[in-house]
């Protein structure tokens, strides 16, 4: 008996080793780097581009994971800023609204990760970091009015939003200001980091003849 062991831990391994396979993760980072005036003109208003387009294109499998990163926030009063961010399939949500204080930022990096420990804090300094997406209720009220081409809401709160579609096509990220006098920018644009899940219906097969050849010498084993 016990000289079968080895082969039937190489048979386990490799099944093992199969299952892994057919959900390979993907994961890619796309960025649009180009600066993003918050507002376009003025003190208050649509940012400017509106939106800022990623363009994701040659990924395979279905979102598992999704997070966005605001590279070098800069502004005099961080609660006019209202961020929308619309995927390719038109899902929605609001990444940051209404949050932190008067206090001025200057050139801050901010993730937003659903599985980020905390939120970016509401009447205080917003600071760089990894945050879950969040939305307060401004001197506007409860519902934030993002203007056209921006979709109407209502918007999600999560980018697990996102989980499950195919993450290729334009993703668009909308910046409005919604109070007058102080203004701000984006200086280095944004970035996308996207993991896939891909399946392999060849290592099924693959994963199927293992399972049999398992059987076959487990039988052989109890004669
Ligand atoms: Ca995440
Ligand atoms: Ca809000
Ligand atoms: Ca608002
Ligand atoms: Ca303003």
């Amino acid at each position: 008996m016990s000289k079968n062991k080895p082969t039937f831990y190489s048979f386990l391994s490799a099944i093992i080793f199969l299952f892994v396979l057919p959900f390979g993760l993907e994961a890619t980072t796309f960025s649009n780097l180009d600066p993003i005036s918050i507002p376009a003109s003025g003190t208050e208003g649509i940012a400017n581009p509106y939106p800022s387009i990623i363009n994701v294109s040659g990924m395979n499998g279905a979102i598992t994971d999704i997070n966005v990163t605001i590279n070098g926030l800069s502004h005099t009063f961080p609660d006019d800023i209202d961020i929308l961010l619309v995927g390719p399939g038109g899902q929605k949500i609001i990444l940051l609204s209404d949050a932190g204080g008067p206090g001025d930022v200057v050139n801050i990096t901010m993730t937003f990760d659903d599985e980020a420990a905390s939120s970016p804090l509401n009447g205080q300094f917003l600071v760089s970091g990894s945050f879950t997406p969040s939305n307060y209720t401004g001197n506007g009220g409860p519902i934030d009015v993002f203007p056209a081409p921006a979709p109407v809401g209502s918007y999600g709160s999560l980018l697990s939003i996102f989980d499950g579609i195919a993450p290729n096509g334009n993703w668009s990220l909308f910046v409005f200001d919604d109070e007058g006098q102080d203004v701000g920018r984006i200086a280095n644009g944004w970035s996308l980091e996207i993991a896939t899940a891909v399946a392999e219906p060849s290592t099924f097969v693959l994963l199927g003849a293992g399972l049999l050849g398992l059987a076959a010498r487990k039988r052989k084993d109890k004669r």
